[in-house]
């Protein structure tokens, strides 16, 4: 083990060794914070009823504050990140996901225009397809974070938020699970997402995204619908770039067409040349262009709305194009 400096010590002594109330940012304590938060949400037009449910009781969590102070650990390469998450075992529950709910797929994919493949893979990495939706209570989490967390206003906003998806008869508090950072359901939409884009696709009054599949399903095609996805496109194809290929392209994002590419010896991993499209691509290289690269699409930068990681959106690609084949 590590030693530990004297004050890491004690930090860790006033994490572990106090009640959290007594923790306090600019000297408010959480309940403090909490009674001046409830008559926030009231005033914004959330139901005494919701903020009683949601609100009365709760207290701080240490995890929570724990893992919000945690030091980036030091960051994977690509090409070890990619080992785990585009897994021959990934890819293969993917298939059976495919198959297991066909139909449903089939009519988000034709109502919002966006391939079931990609539905799939994003549940998969967010979730390994509903397996892993974070077991915290979404409404004492990111109060937590509200009150003590780096981003306090950012997350008092997603927790205004969550009020109204409670009082708006979607899920009950005590079933609002997520992530410890506030990321809900099966396709771990923030509440700001979910206001934007969550559906209810079976018609039964609700947006549900943590048990209702159809709705998660349509819930993430939406997103990428309205992300501005282009259905019949795909996200883009791992590369071989020329010897001495500048990184500034990748560095500073330059898009070109496919036939300019082609003329600077780009070609297809698999050695073929680039299709004579005029369709725009930049180039892609998480580890460097000495490392794995990709010449990606508009649709590579819906997926980065997603989330704004070349490693995620790599990989989502990756595995819709293996459950494509
Ligand atoms: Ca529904």
């Amino acid at each position: 083990m590590k030693k530990m400096s004297l004050l890491s010590c004690f930090l860790a002594f006033m994490i572990v060794g106090l009640p959290l109330s007594a923790l306090a940012t600019g000297g408010v304590s959480f309940d403090q914070w909490l009674s001046s938060f409830r008559r926030e949400a009231a005033g914004l037009g959330i139901s005494q009823a919701t903020i009683n449910a949601a609100l009365t009781g709760i207290q701080p969590i240490h995890k929570v504050i724990e893992l919000d102070r945690k030091q980036p650990e030091k960051k994977k390469t690509f090409a070890q990140y990619k080992i785990t998450m585009v897994s021959q075992d990934r890819i293969n529950k993917g298939r059976q996901m495919l198959s297991d709910h066909a139909n449903m797929l089939a009519d988000v994919e034709a109502r919002y225009g966006v391939p079931k493949e990609f539905i799939v893979a994003l549940w998969g990495v967010e979730t390994n397809y509903g397996a892993n939706t974070g077991g915290f209570k979404i409404v004492p989490a990111l109060a937590t974070l509200a009150w003590e967390g780096r981003r306090h206003e950012f997350f008092k906003q997603e927790l205004i938020k969550a009020l109204k998806i409670i009082d708006q008869g979607h899920i009950s508090a005590a079933d609002m699970l997520g992530s410890w950072a506030g990321a809900m359901g099966q396709n771990q939409f923030m509440p700001s997402s979910f206001f934007a884009y969550a559906v209810d696709h079976n018609g039964d009054g609700h947006k549900d995204i943590w048990k209702t599949k159809s709705d998660v399903f349509a819930s993430t095609a939406n997103y990428l619908k309205q992300s501005g996805w282009n259905y019949g496109e795909r996200w883009g194809r791992r590369v071989t770039l020329p010897a001495g290929f500048p990184s500034s392209y990748v560095k500073d994002k330059v898009r070109k067409p496919l036939s300019e590419w082609s003329s600077m010896g780009l070609r297809d991993a698999s050695g073929q040349p680039l299709p004579a499209q005029q369709m725009l691509g930049q180039i892609v290289a998480p580890d460097g262009v000495t490392g794995e690269a990709y010449l990606v699409y508009n649709n590579y930068n819906v997926i980065m709305k997603w989330n704004r990681s070349t490693y995620f959106a790599t990989s989502v690609g990756l595995i819709a194009d293996a459950l494509a084949r």
